[in-house]
């Protein structure tokens, strides 16, 4: 069998990719999870339609989600993973000595359960890790709970619709920051600079409210639309004082000290309505 699977996340944009053979699909209590074996990037998770990660781009969204904020904060004890159920995150963070405790925070146990499943091979099973903690429950309570508590925060989520939407409003960033330890660091996925700009110029303003260092970075992810996506790096601690620190064991795919510098490099008509 080999099919195309074209997504459409917005109206007026497709992108496709090459399937060859349905692994998983199931209609869970939250949403529709696929899991396809792909003709050029291998496994795939497709969450209501739209591709989340493919085993061969992954990389560039992870290690920059991931080593951005855990650099800049040097020796990150506790981290929180918001969302990031299917394991590679979690995976770029228990490559740091420092960390003692990875709380993942996802609300679908069958994201987890699937992905552990089908990204094996290249995830590894950072669950077995006795620092990661899986929270199966909803972000904002747990956030409630928890203040001053994370070194590090990392939004992994899904795009902001449906039940998403609330994880890109001022009160979800305002209930980050405040779980954040002193000097701590978030980042967000934060969507695509040229069909977004009016959604990463609200949280920009809501991050720079927040915290005194806010910036927006990119990498670059064929699967995505536009070829990339964004996060927003929300902290009082200046992404830079990442630049010179050494990476943690294992090896980098995408992150190197060129990108790290230039992935907060915009383009001008986007760094101009961002930054003004
Ligand atoms: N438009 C797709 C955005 C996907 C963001 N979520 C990725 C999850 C990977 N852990």
């Amino acid at each position: 069998m080999s099919i195309w699977f074209t997504e459409e996340l917005h109206p007026y944009y497709r992108k496709g990719i090459r399937v060859k053979k349905i692994l998983a699909d199931e209609q869970t209590q939250y949403q529709h999870i696929q899991f396809v074996e792909t003709e050029f990037f291998g496994n795939a998770m497709i969450l209501d339609g739209i591709i989340q990660l493919t085993e061969r781009d992954n990389m560039g969204y992870h290690e920059m989600i991931v080593h951005v904020p855990m650099l800049a904060m040097g020796e990150p004890q506790r981290v929180l993973i918001v969302g990031g159920g299917d394991g590679g995150a979690l995976q770029q963070v228990l490559r740091y000595p420092s960390v003692k405790e990875a709380v993942i925070c996802e609300l679908d146990q069958r994201v987890v359960d699937l992905s552990r499943q089908y990204f094996s091979a290249s995830f590894g099973d950072p669950w077995a890790d006795a620092r990661a903690k899986l929270i199966v429950r909803d972000a904002f309570g747990f956030l409630e709970e928890n203040p001053g508590q994370f070194d590090v925060i990392i939004s992994d989520t899904t795009d902001p619709i449906g039940m998403a939407e609330r994880l890109f409003s001022d009160e979800f960033y305002k209930l980050m920051v405040r779980a954040l330890a002193p000097g701590g660091a978030a980042s967000t996925q934060c969507e695509q600079p040229f069909f977004d700009t009016d959604l990463i110029k609200q949280i920009y303003k809501s991050a720079k409210a927040l915290t005194r260092n806010p910036a927006y970075y990119y990498a670059n992810i064929p699967t995505y639309p536009g070829g990339g996506i964004g996060f927003m790096y929300v902290s009082d601690t200046p992404w830079t004082d990442g630049l010179n620190r050494p990476y943690p064991p294992g090896t980098n795919h995408y992150l190197n000290p060129d990108i790290h510098k230039a992935a907060f490099a915009l383009p001008e008509f986007f760094r101009r309505e961002l930054y003004g």
